[in-house]
């Protein structure tokens, strides 16, 4: 096995911006090109910690170990490959997502990727329910963490709670869109992991640990928290570890978008964690909100697309948008501050400036 610095697919600036401090291994998707409701594996953004793998897959193997497991487990692409075969279309979507905008409420930037809007994408995900490849290992009735970690240089790893490790849509994805998993999101075999932030989806899976404590990682201590004054330090933990994203929409603009003035449609997004949105509503300086339209489809655990015809006068405008859940959760006025600048999801704010 060897390393690659870098990311393996082509970055053309027409689909990708890179975040301030985001590194060499981050790139965050431009949603204004995004052509439909699924995002192609060629403009989907990429978060990687570290080095990646470049794995043969004939001689990949995963191994299930840990004292919560009847046996331990040692099984190629071609054992996974015999389980019953499952699709799901889910967002992954990285909890630093949007964290640029804390410098912008708040007047200091939040350490990390200064993340647009766009660390996020939703695609159809095919492979086998993790539940099934860890019952090959005979799963023990008082489990508690499952630790997938991957091969990569630092061995990513963030443990999962049991029930959320055995959840029905919980995929070893082997496919994205309909092709072999891309190198850079984690060829031969990932996590996906719905309605969780990006994190919990573990690319280049080489080892499942399910034990009966909890296996607790930096991943999901010190960073990937909410941590700062206003929230408690837990057991380990700096803050609260995250888990499930917040409710929040996006806007189909890249920055300081220039629109031409008179009848405009504006398009976006919305997603909530493992919810479905139920509404999304727009507002243009200071007009009343006004409700978009969602379409088809609308899936729980990835996003929904919205619409909205607007009359933009010639001159700036800021673009208010703001949805809400089938669980109750809508998007805050205003964020509280965190240190590691994860889940933001105030009112999204954009400015366009609308041209005669
Ligand atoms: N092995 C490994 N898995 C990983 C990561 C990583 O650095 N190493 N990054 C995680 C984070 S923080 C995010 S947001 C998602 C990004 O997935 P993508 O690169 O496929 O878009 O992968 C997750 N899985
Ligand atoms: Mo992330």
């Amino acid at each position: 096995m060897s390393y690659h610095p870098g990311i393996f697919k082509p970055l053309p600036a027409k689909y990708f911006r890179h975040p301030e401090e985001g590194g060499a291994t981050n790139v965050e998707t431009r949603l204004s090109r995004l052509p439909g409701y699924l995002t192609p594996n060629r403009q989907f953004f990429v978060r990687s910690h570290f080095d990646i793998p470049e794995l043969a897959a004939a001689d990949w193997q995963l191994t299930l170990t840990g004292d919560a497991l009847s046996r331990e487990q040692s099984l190629s692409l071609a054992d996974l490959e015999q389980l019953p075969r499952i699709s799901v279309i889910r967002a992954i979507e990285c909890a630093g997502n949007a964290r640029a905008f804390f410098a912008r409420d708040f007047g200091k930037a939040a350490e990390g990727a200064q993340w647009r809007l766009g660390a996020v994408g939703v695609a159809e995900w095919s492979g086998v329910r993790l539940r099934d490849v860890l019952a090959l290992a005979g799963v023990a009735e008082d489990a508690f963490h499952v630790l997938p970690e991957g091969l990569d240089s630092g061995r990513f790893a963030r443990p999962l709670p049991i029930d959320k490790a055995l959840a029905d849509d919980t995929t070893i994805a082997l496919a994205m869109n309909g092709e072999p998993l891309p190198i850079d999101h984690g060829f031969p075999a990932r996590l996906v992991v719905s309605g969780w932030l990006g994190a919990a989806s573990v690319k280049w899976l080489g080892r499942i640990e399910v034990s009966r404590e909890a296996r607790n990682t930096y991943w999901n201590t010190k960073d990937y928290t909410l941590a700062g004054p206003d929230y408690p330090a837990e057991g380990e933990a700096d803050g609260i570890p995250i888990t499930t994203m917040p409710v929040m929409s996006l806007v189909d603009l890249d920055d300081d978008a220039r629109l031409p003035a008179g009848k405009t449609m504006l398009r976006g997004r919305a997603l909530s964690g493992e919810g479905q949105i139920t509404d999304v509503e727009c507002r243009l300086d200071d007009g009343d909100w006004q409700a978009a339209i969602l379409h088809t489809p609308n899936i729980a655990g990835a996003w929904v697309c919205w619409s909205l015809t607007c009359q933009l006068d010639p001159g700036r405008h800021v673009l208010y948008v703001r949805a809400r859940d089938d669980r109750g959760h809508e998007q805050p006025e205003r964020m509280v501050w965190n240190d590691h600048g994860c889940c933001y999801n105030a009112v999204t704010r954009v400015n366009i400036e609308a041209a005669e």
